[in-house]
């Protein structure tokens, strides 16, 4: 026998006598499964490089209840994780260094205690366990996606599920000003229909602008009361979920809706855009954010990673697309944006319940923090700034101005300096500008 490797192939013993691949694998020893969590942590440390809780929370991160608490579970999935409560999420959110948490009302309340004395005392105990592990609620959200009551969405033609879904979001921002929370969002789940021709485009959206109103006006009167400022009102879009056509299929769509004249308080009306979401329609993510930016809607915004014209994959921050996270940020810190960034993932099926809080939240809080940093240090460049300034300095006006050709000629070498700036881009993502080589 004697040892073959190939570039590109996995390891193999190669039989001589038969000729017959061996998989390694049944070589190697098997980790029993007492010690499988001990060396996740021994690994997660080796790999070094991990902010302190302390660091961690000068960054408005906010850690969604839904996230944590995900069991894996999906159309084709059954979960492969047991359920946690708020009382661990949130516990687990104070040692990793995320000061901010959020939650669905359904996340927390069962739907049938909804606006009940049940739903009261959770609520006191939610506030309470915040305080013993000093997180503050950021935001609350209303679900109107899960239950087989929004089976034809809250924006229903029954007018029975039309109140209701105006009682459920009032309720939240009740919950909302409770818990001290700054934001509501709105992801209204699949909007629209599942068959085509069913219902009136026109109608279902007015109708879904009678909840926001709802929950507006609430707002007005619940935070005069309270003397307190009204919550941002956040609206979510996403382009599809696998069976329903979507009406508000993406934040442009949503803005849109927000100028329509439908909503009595538009003001009070922002965007949650969430990274994944806008990626899934083809879209570029820093576009999108320019635009919202421009409206000033951006006021909140999901942070997660995955893949364009694929589905809601919610993989963390800065796995697929590190380079274009940069850029982003890059966007973000030079318009000064200074909302949540919620880390609206979903640790994958094959995390464990103690990799969520050992691995998921932990390393996707420092990815987001070195890549933030890292835009920073982009912004202050020299290289790139010397080269944006020339690229807007433009070359020498021509005498004719009007001159399509000697316009062009006056700037043709100042071009180059786009590819050079991507370039150099890249090399800050992957510290070569720091003078490191491969030797080959
Ligand atoms: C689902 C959405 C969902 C929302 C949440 C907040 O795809 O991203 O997680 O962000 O319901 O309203
Ligand atoms: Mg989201
Ligand atoms: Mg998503």
């Amino acid at each position: 026998m004697r040892r073959q490797r190939n570039a590109g192939t996995p390891p193999v013993l190669l039989n001589m006598d038969r000729a017959r691949p061996i998989l390694r694998l049944s070589f190697m020893k098997p980790v029993p499964p007492n010690q499988q969590a001990a060396l996740v942590d021994r690994l997660m440390s080796a790999c070094g490089g991990a902010y302190t809780p302390e660091q961690r929370r000068r960054y408005f991160i906010t850690g969604p209840q839904w996230a944590a608490a995900y069991e894996g579970h999906a159309l084709f999935h059954a979960p492969t994780r047991h359920a946690v409560g708020f009382e661990q999420v949130i516990r687990e959110y104070a040692k990793i260094g995320i000061g901010w948490w959020c939650t669905h009302d359904t996340d927390v309340i069962p739907t049938a205690d909804i606006g009940k004395d049940g739903q009261h005392k959770i609520v006191e105990r939610i506030d309470a366990c915040l305080k013993e592990n000093g997180l503050k609620c950021s935001m609350v959200t209303t679900e109107t996606f899960h239950h087989a009551v929004w089976a034809a969405s809250p924006a229903a033609e029954s007018p029975a599920v039309r109140e209701y879904a105006a009682y459920r979001v009032k309720n939240t921002v009740d919950i909302g000003h409770r818990l001290g929370a700054q934001f509501a969002v709105y992801w209204p789940g699949s909007l629209g229909y599942f068959m085509q021709g069913a219902v009136e485009e026109t109608e279902t959206l007015k109708w879904y602008a009678e909840a926001l109103n709802a929950a507006c006006e609430h707002d007005i009167e619940a935070a005069k009361k309270l003397n307190r400022p009204t919550l941002k009102h956040c609206m979510e879009a996403k382009p599809f979920e696998p069976q329903a056509e979507i009406l508000l299929p993406t934040s442009d769509a949503m803005l849109g809706f927000i100028g329509s004249g439908l909503l009595t308080h538009p003001e009070m009306v922002g965007l949650n855009p969430e990274y994944l979401h806008e990626l899934m329609w083809g879209g570029a993510p820093r576009a999108v954010l320019a635009r919202a930016l421009l409206a000033k809607k951006l006021w909140h915004f999901d942070i997660n990673d995955g893949y364009r014209l694929k589905h809601d994959v919610d993989i963390a921050v800065g796995l697929v697309n590190p380079l274009d996270w940069m850029l982003v940020l890059m966007l973000l810190r030079s318009h000064g944006y200074n909302g949540p960034f919620n880390l609206d993932f979903k640790p994958p099926r094959t995390t464990s319940n103690h990799g969520v809080f050992a691995v998921s939240f932990p390393t996707a809080v420092d990815r987001f923090i070195t890549l933030w940093e890292m835009a920073g240090e982009a912004l202050e460049d020299p290289i790139i700034k010397e080269a944006t300034d020339a690229l807007k300095a433009g070359g020498e006006l021509p005498a004719d101005r009007h001159d399509a050709q000697a316009i062009t000629e006056s700037n043709r070498d100042l071009l180059s300096l786009h590819e050079l700036i991507a370039h150099r881009l890249v090399q800050i993502l992957l510290g070569l500008h720091r003078g490191r080589v491969y030797s080959l």
